[in-house]
């Protein structure tokens, strides 16, 4: 027995004791799928011109070694995942075409991201999909699906009710149901005095997007709302109301990004809300630091949170865990190592409670037992759990894993230009 197979041993008999069974835990945890961004790799630059990200979000940072081209993007993504436990989807955007040629946005087909398509059945990951709305000329004064003008929206509607095509063929030739999110830079620095307009020409760009019925079980669309960004202050029309509105209204799937309501609500308290009355939830896992700057996700209370209301409610498997931040001031490989490794912890320390015990305390009113049993959980070694979870699958644990990264910096990420 190693050290680390007597410790798990211990703690094992602890959680015993409030009746947790931690091998159940493990267990539960393998079953849930993380859908990894690609665009940490690169800044979110994407293949289709070399210029920064744009529309109210920014990158950071000028660390060296992004990747620069699909071959890049998954050598970084293959390393992540070797040091990564459990079952992934590669989150993709439109701007990383992968196919013999790369065309303008509104021109885009499955053949065009073929080669992410056979990688994906190579290393066994499924595929997720984003339009691209953003960053382009074609972003006209601001405004994609909500600008006044006709032939801006018709540019961008084309575009997306293409992105579902690509994705409806992700599904299909994966057998793993693609995610594809919405979402629009469209807002205003200063206040509007029209807000309905611009609302009401979102909605009807988004009834054009979603006339054709895809199967859900290849793709399932889902929106993501925003309340500011740099430049986009005062007024977005895809605020929480308005998406919320149409997930509900039109029963598809809604995008909880953590990063894109006021500073002081929390997308934990929203998804048992979603949960009820939207078919499918997205989450945008990212830590906003003061705005929605997109920091890589750390083990904090918020994680926490999250992973518990998706846990206790028992709504996983209507939730896609999708990561979202870009940091280019750090290590890249690690921003995709910690920010999946928290939100596996916090998932695994969700089910190391005893849900049903608590659930049970708290209907009798019994609040003095709910407080003194979570306040205990809080202090359990779920660590232990966590790296032998990670010895079980092969994967490094700790500190080894860090040496891994060094590594791949000074033999690959050190050598890009
Ligand atoms: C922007 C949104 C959006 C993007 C990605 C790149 O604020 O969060 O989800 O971050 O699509
Ligand atoms: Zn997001």
């Amino acid at each position: 027995m190693t050290d680390l197979e007597k410790k798990y041993a211990l703690v094992k008999e602890e959680y015993a004791k409030l009746g947790i069974n931690t091998d159940e835990a493990i267990e539960n945890l393998k079953k849930v799928r993380i859908s990894l961004h690609c665009w940490q790799a690169d800044d979110v630059v994407g293949f289709l011109s070399s210029d920064a990200v744009s529309g109210g979000i920014q990158t950071t940072g000028n660390y060296p070694g992004r990747a620069r081209n699909a071959a890049e993007v998954k050598a970084d993504l293959e390393e992540a995942l070797s040091l990564l436990p459990g079952k992934y989807s590669i989150n993709i955007h439109a701007i990383y075409q992968d196919g013999d040629e790369i065309v303008e946005l509104d021109k885009i087909e499955p053949k065009h991201f073929s080669g992410w398509v056979d990688w994906a059945k190579k290393v066994g990951v499924g595929l997720d999909f984003n339009p691209t709305c953003f960053g382009r000329p074609q972003v006209n004064g601001g405004f994609t699906l909500s600008s006044p003008d006709k032939a801006t929206r018709d540019f961008w509607i084309e575009h997306c009710k293409r992105s579902r095509k690509v994705a409806e063929y992700f599904g299909k030739e994966l057998g793993i149901t693609c995610c594809t999110n919405f979402w629009v830079p469209d807002g205003m620095k200063d206040i509007p005095y029209d807000r309905l307009a611009y609302r009401a020409r979102l909605k009807d760009s988004y009834d054009q997007i979603f006339e054709e019925k895809i199967d859900p079980k290849y793709n399932i669309d889902c929106v993501e709302s925003k309340v500011f960004g740099i430049g986009v202050e005062s007024f977005t029309p895809g605020s929480n109301e308005f998406y919320f509105g149409y997930a509900t209204a039109n029963q598809i799937g809604i995008t909880l990004d953590a990063g894109h309501f006021h500073p002081t609500e929390m997308i934990s308290d929203k998804i048992s809300s979603a949960a009820l009355y939207c078919p499918h939830i997205l989450l945008h896992v990212s830590r906003p630091v003061r705005w929605d700057s997109d920091h890589v996700v750390i083990f904090d209370d918020e994680l926490n949170e999250i992973a518990r209301s998706l846990v206790r409610n028992n709504i996983i498997e209507k939730t896609s865990i999708g990561l979202d931040y870009f940091d280019a001031s750090i290590n890249r490989i690690s921003c995709y190592v910690v920010g999946v490794k928290s939100t596996l912890k916090a998932l695994l320390r969700a089910y190391l409670e005893p849900f049903d015990m608590l659930k049970k305390l708290e209907s009798e009113g019994n609040y003095t037992d709910r407080m003194f049993i979570t306040e205990r959980l809080k202090t359990m070694d779920f660590g232990t759990v966590f790296d032998y979870y990670c010895m079980k699958e092969g994967k490094k644990i700790g500190l080894d894993a860090l040496d891994e990264i060094h590594r791949y910096e000074k033999e690959v990420l050190s050598k890009r230009g």
